[in-house]
């Protein structure tokens, strides 16, 4: 095991680390044994309030209910930018490294502020008040950010789908949280190839009756069907605004954005985060786990689309006032080596990626990275996956050159924020390893009986106390956050992740124990994927489940039931693959499809994807207990006629 790997913190990063491990200790300590106490002084440290709160934190795990410094005043975007202008007007906010290399921009803070100022005013012309949703759906680019920054500074709730949905995917999310106003570009551009984002949001916006306005941001300049009704030109709306926008002060409580997610059950859920306490920790974990210092280059790779990009590309990294690096691109485009030169570019010192990535990078051989000098990197980071050592050894010693530790930070949409992750001062490395608590986080492992595991052992990841940046509720749905993170084992909040502690106390991901795959780091439910496939004619079932693949860490498996008379061909697999895409979106292809005459079904009817995912992994040795199976001679059949063989 790995275990024994342990890589000491450098001394030269423990000099000037805002955390050192003697800090780490006493302030963990002090933030679990006086959380209001802890809180209070951080959020006076990293926020700047209109009105200070009346109380830290208030919780209750059984309504699935969580309050954090109720009756504060503040403004997101006032935090994110005005704050910083009398200091830092000048200093670069965002670093805009587009898809083609020769394609880039720096906007300061004092320019993300006219912007963001303008387009606040935009969205109020187009009657969005404090309380309204806006839908964002767009590709990388700085106008994303101001998207975001100006819903915030108008007090509208976000919701950005990411722009590799399909328009059926964006229709279901514009409607779930029935946005009035869609942001999005004529076209996005990734590795050189152009995405049809209105055309697309046309499609979804046909079947929104709710929405009155589609903003357009020239990216590409190419044609697009225009809708004098709704459509409206971002840059002749822009033109005509006011760059006087005052910030909305909003309650610390108030809504700042949905995002949505994939559970293990039916439609994605629009999970709800907050003001004051989202923020407070997407900044101080911003601040601490990547020991970000003042004028540092900070690149994160993430999309927007994700909640990587909403903490750590735009609001924890603008709430200090970085220099933010936003990336347009793939990390193979032009060349593997895209990464490393932007690196050089840009004098980048910090680098946050996920661990697809790192593999697929490292698929393509040593000399990209060695050609390039990275001499500036100093702290690297992983997020969205477990990493495998192998992995993560490449990472540290060809990326990082042996110099820079690597935060793999463990955290998830509901969390908002990093939960477990080294510091890069204060707790040495295991490889794989999330390491330990950040403050204020009370990680506990449940065995079977829902019984706290002491010391080393394994069990299902939960939470024991509120954290700031917690969910506080799924989006018009409240029932379903109590089912889905408050039932299981009551009084905790379950993640749905399985880990192990070792001696030292480190935690180690284990992955879902629930039916969600992470597919190239990307959350996707089982049930999402199969009632895309069960919405073709032919098809009478479908079983999906996830399998080990070099790359992506999970591929899709995919067991098919045809209807009666129905036979199986490639034609037909190719339209099940287009029907994913059309029902969800690219990430959602089946890898694998396996026709399954039968599937492995108890008695009730209850199909056994633990017997799925042994076969789809190819360890047809392990099948376990097959015996209280309707009919144990479906599995012969499943096992003779198994894609993965190798
Ligand atoms: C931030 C993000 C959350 C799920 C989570 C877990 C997996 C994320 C991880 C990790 C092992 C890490 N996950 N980070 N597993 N090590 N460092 O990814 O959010 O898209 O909601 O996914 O991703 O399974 O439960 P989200």
């Amino acid at each position: 095991m790995a275990d024994t790997n342990l890589y000491p913190v450098s001394e030269a990063i423990a000099a000037s680390a805002h955390i050192t491990k003697d800090e780490y200790e006493t302030l963990y300590q002090e933030s679990i044994s006086s959380p209001e106490t802890f809180w209070a002084a951080k959020a006076e440290e990293f926020l700047t309030w209109d009105k200070k709160w009346d109380k830290v934190r208030e919780f209750d795990f059984v309504k699935g209910e969580a309050r954090w410094f109720d009756g504060g005043k503040l403004n997101v975007s006032a935090n994110c930018i005005d704050r910083h202008l009398a200091e830092r007007g000048d200093q670069v906010a965002i670093i805009w490294e587009g898809d083609d290399p020769s394609d880039d921009l720096k906007v300061t803070y004092k320019e993300v502020h006219e912007q963001v100022c303008k387009l606040a005013n935009v969205l109020k012309t187009r009657g969005v008040k404090k309380g309204d949703r806006v839908c964002i759906y767009m590709p990388m680019i700085p106008e994303a950010a101001y998207a975001m920054l100006a819903c915030a500074r108008v007090g509208a709730i976000h919701s950005i789908v990411f722009g590799g949905f399909s328009p059926e995917a964006l229709k279901d999310r514009i409607q779930d949280s029935d946005c009035q106003v869609v942001i999005t570009a004529d076209e996005g551009v990734r590795g050189g190839r152009k995405i049809p984002l209105k055309a697309n949001a046309d499609t979804a916006v046909a079947q929104c009756p709710g929405v009155s306005t589609v903003l357009v941001v020239k990216r590409t300049g190419g044609d697009v069907a225009w809708d004098e009704s709704h459509d409206v030109w971002y840059h002749d709306a822009m033109a005509e605004a006011s760059a006087d926008c005052a910030p909305e002060p909003m309650d610390a409580e108030d809504p700042l954005f949905i995002l949505y997610t994939s559970g293990s059950t039916g439609k994605p859920k629009g999970v709800l985060h907050t003001t004051g306490g989202y923020l407070l920790q997407a900044a101080m974990t911003h601040k601490y786990v990547f020991d970000y210092q003042d004028g540092e280059v900070y690149w994160c790779t993430a999309d927007v689309g994700w909640v990587t990009g909403h903490s750590y590309i735009v609001y924890g990294p603008m709430a200090n006032g970085a220099i933010t690096l936003m990336f347009e691109g793939v990390p193979t485009y032009p060349t593997a080596a895209r990464c490393w030169e932007v690196v050089d570019k840009h004098d980048v010192s910090i680098f946050y990626t996920a661990p697809t990535a790192i593999r697929a990078l490292m698929g393509q051989g040593d000399e990209f990275v060695t050609q390039t000098s990275r001499k500036t990197l100093r702290i690297l980071g992983t997020v969205g996956e477990p990493i495998n050592p192998e992995a993560w050894d490449w990472y540290y010693k060809v990326v990082g050159d042996s110099r820079c530790p690597i935060m793999d930070t463990w955290w998830q949409t509901e969390t908002g924020a990093h939960m477990l992750t080294p510091l890069p001062g204060a707790i040495a490395l295991k490889p794989g390893s999330a390491t330990l608590p950040f403050f204020g986080v009370e990680p506990v492992l449940l065995d079977g009986d829902g019984k706290e595991v002491v010391g080393a052992g394994e069990g299902s990841l939960a939470i024991k106390s509120s954290w700031p940046s917690q969910i506080r509720t799924v989006f018009g749905d409240h029932n379903r956050l109590v089912q889905t993170y408050f039932s299981t084992y009551p009084g905790y909040y379950f993640t749905g992740d399985g880990a192990r502690r070792d001696e030292d106390g480190y935690f180690w991901i284990t992955g879902r124990v629930d039916d969600v795959i992470n597919v190239s780091g990307h959350r996707m439910g089982t049930a999402e994927v199969e009632s895309a496939l069960v919405l073709h004619e032919k098809v009478s079932e479908a079983a999906v489940v996830g399998y080990p693949h070099d790359i992506k860490g999970q591929g899709i498996y995919a067991y098919i039931t045809l209807m009666v008379g129905e036979e199986p061909s490639d034609e037909l697999k190719k339209e099940l693959v287009a029907l994913c895409v059309k029902e969800i979106g690219p990430i959602a292809k089946p890898d694998v499809i396996q026709w399954a005459p039968g599937l492995p079904k108890t008695r009730s009817g209850k199909i056994m994807r633990r017997i799925l995912r042994k076969i789809a992994a190819n360890e047809v040795d392990a099948l376990g207990d097959t015996s209280t199976l309707a009919d144990p001679t479906v599995v012969d059949d499943l096992i003779d006629n198994r894609e993965n063989k190798g």
